[in-house]
């Protein structure tokens, strides 16, 4: 049915239907973190961008914290440097660095905060730089197979951690109608930069704001269940006991623990959600159909 072809008391009554949910979420801090893989079709990426406008417009603070792995591995594919990871990580050099940082404080950052103004809405891109707002140290990751009596720690470089995220910055635009754009880059005290995971950022980022929601988006319909079906409405101590027994495992795992993370640290809910239906964040926050998998406490 083309747009014009929508019967008008549909539209309204919808509207309407809202309304309950624009009451309760008006004032309300809701971390969105877009992934790279999430970004790969114009029109998706449009529609992301009016939600966030949307958003904003009825008094609810989204704050966007964005990765971008494919866009970073394209570059590093055209300048014939190789991509590795090591459990889920870009083991990122001095080299591979600049290109994270090229890519992602300015390239996929910009398109994102470009999108979200054509929309008609006031975003402003930052990287953890900005304000040293992302401050980070080093991520060691421990590596062990069958043979090994013992894990080994791996060195990969510029991978960070967050260690603390200042949210002066974040709050003081959010309250002056801006939508704030964040690129996963953190800083230490010497000033070095760290090339961190977006989806630990987001977390961290929603636990700090004490944000209502914390939404990641993917490219996938959520954690399954053995008989593929999505799973949701999972409390913390439930997705603990999967985590324990293995149900939980690969690579939704880090998500996943990022997820229960942010719920533990006082974010009312988090949701894995789809980043591939049209208005996921939407479908999420203004009506009872879920688009992924929710977890609370
Ligand atoms: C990520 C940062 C970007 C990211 C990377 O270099 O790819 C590490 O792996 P997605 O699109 O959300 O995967 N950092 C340490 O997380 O992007």
């Amino acid at each position: 049915m083309s747009e014009n072809a929508r019967d008008p008391r549909l539209v309204v009554e919808i509207l309407s239907e809202a309304l309950p949910y624009i009451q309760r979420f008006s004032g309300k801090t809701v971390v969105v973190k877009y992934g790279g893989n999430a970004m790969t079709e114009d029109t998706l990426i449009d529609s992301f961008a009016r939600d966030m406008v949307l958003m904003k417009e009825v008094g609810i603070n989204p704050v966007v914290v964005h990765g971008g792995g494919p866009q970073i591995g394209e570059l590093l594919e055209r300048l014939n440097i190789e991509s590795r990871f090591v459990g889920g990580m870009r083991v990122t050099d001095a080299e591979t660095m600049d290109v994270v940082e090229m890519v992602l404080g300015g390239l996929v950052n910009k398109s994102i905060v470009n999108l979200i103004n054509r929309s008609g809405g006031k975003a402003i891109g930052l990287t953890g730089k900005d304000g040293a707002q992302i401050t980070a140290r080093q991520l060691r990751v421990e590596h062990q197979t069958p043979e090994m009596t013992a894990p080994e720690i791996i060195d990969i470089g510029h991978v960070g951690e967050v260690e603390h995220i200042a949210t002066d910055l974040i709050e003081m635009l959010a309250a002056r109608d801006f939508i704030p754009v964040i690129a996963p880059i953190g800083v230490d005290a010497e000033g070095h930069s760290y090339n961190i995971n977006a989806d630990l950022v987001a977390g961290k980022v929603a636990e700090a704001l004490g944000a209502e929601k914390l939404m990641l988006l993917t490219n996938v319909a959520g954690l399954m269940n053995a008989e593929g079906e999505v799973m949701t409405g999972l409390s913390t101590a439930q997705v603990d006991a999967m985590i324990g027994d293995g149900t939980i495992h690969g690579g939704m795992l880090p998500k996943i623990r990022c997820a229960l993370e942010a719920v533990k640290g006082g974010v009312a809910s988090s949701h894995i959600i789809d980043g591939r239906v049209p208005h996921a964040t939407l479908l999420e926050i203004f009506t009872n159909a879920g688009v992924g998998t929710l977890i609370t406490d």
